[in-house]
């Protein structure tokens, strides 16, 4: 899955394609290296950014799902608010993905059912406004899992179809570097929900946690110390993991190396065929 943020304020890449034109080209550029589906978003979900009104988030996706919707994958929408994937499925959007697994807007489960599209619901503890305030945990992945659990029976009991049903952890989302490398190295333990799982790991900041970015502060030139687009060999080794640790779906910005990457990994696990020598 191929990040198209139409935003001013994205984490990684606010403001690279703000306006439609750029945000339509750049979802071109990722279908032609390779992704299978585009997720297009209106509202930055950072910790600490505040919530944008539903005509302005319309307003920034609508001409670029409508301009992206001719190519031969399918477009999703990145929002949590029901009437923005109302709007963003009528110009041409065939997924939603809502990173508050229907928790922001009690009307987008009943739509999302009625829509009758895959419906990605994510797990977050807390409004993205206050998620990193304190997030806490006794056993990360089991209360993960019980949460996606009962998150996937109210999509069930709106009417959403269990073929529409995808899970995602949401790494970073009201998680410590302690509970976001708990989720990643148990991930095989949300299999059983028994639902595709989605991971957004893309340039996120674990990654720069791990790589001690903030040691190197003192002797990487020009402060170009830990950037969200420089954590690009972190998020192919974390996409690596989860998609050998069962992900169905991974959403990156860098479409073309994760790509590159998932396919030489493939290669390189495939029973050995051919004659044997003796
Ligand atoms: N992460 C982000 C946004 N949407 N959706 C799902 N399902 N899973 C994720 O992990 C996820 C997501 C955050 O990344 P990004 O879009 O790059 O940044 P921002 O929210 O600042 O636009």
């Amino acid at each position: 899955m191929g990040i198209v943020n139409v935003t001013p304020d994205s984490f990684s890449d606010g403001g690279l394609h703000a306006s439609p034109e750029a945000a339509i080209e750049h979802g071109r550029r990722l279908h032609a290296e390779g992704a299978d589906l585009l997720d297009v978003g209106g509202e930055s979900t950072r910790p600490g950014a505040t919530t944008v009104d539903p005509a302005e988030e319309l307003e920034r996706i609508l001409p670029v799902i409508e301009a992206l919707s001719d190519l031969p994958i399918p477009i999703s929408v990145d929002t949590r608010k029901s009437s923005v994937a109302a709007g963003a499925v009528r110009a041409g959007a065939t997924w939603i993905n809502d990173v508050s697994g229907g928790t922001f807007d009690p009307e987008m489960l009943r739509t999302a059912a009625a829509l009758d599209v895959p419906y990605v619901a994510m797990h977050c503890q807390g409004a993205p406004e206050v998620m990193q305030a304190d997030p806490r945990y006794g056993d990360p992945v089991a209360e993960v899992r019980e949460a996606l659990r009962l998150r996937g029976r109210a999509c069930l009991e709106a009417g959403i179809r269990l073929e529409n049903l995808v899970l995602d952890p949401g790494i970073g989302f009201g998680k410590r570097l302690e509970h976001n490398l708990a989720l990643l190295r148990r991930l095989e333990e949300l299999r059983s929900l028994g639902c595709p799982l989605l991971l957004g790991v893309s340039r996120k900041s674990f990654i720069g946690h791990l790589t001690g970015a903030e040691e190197q502060r003192d002797w990487l030139a020009e402060g170009r110390h830990d950037r969200p687009q420089d954590r690009i060999g972190g998020t192919v080794a974390a996409g690596l993991a989860c998609v050998q640790r069962g992900a169905d779906v991974i959403r990156v910005h860098d479409v073309r190396i994760m790509r590159e990457a998932l396919l030489v990994a493939r290669a390189l696990q495939a029973p050995e065929t051919g004659p044997g020598v003796d």
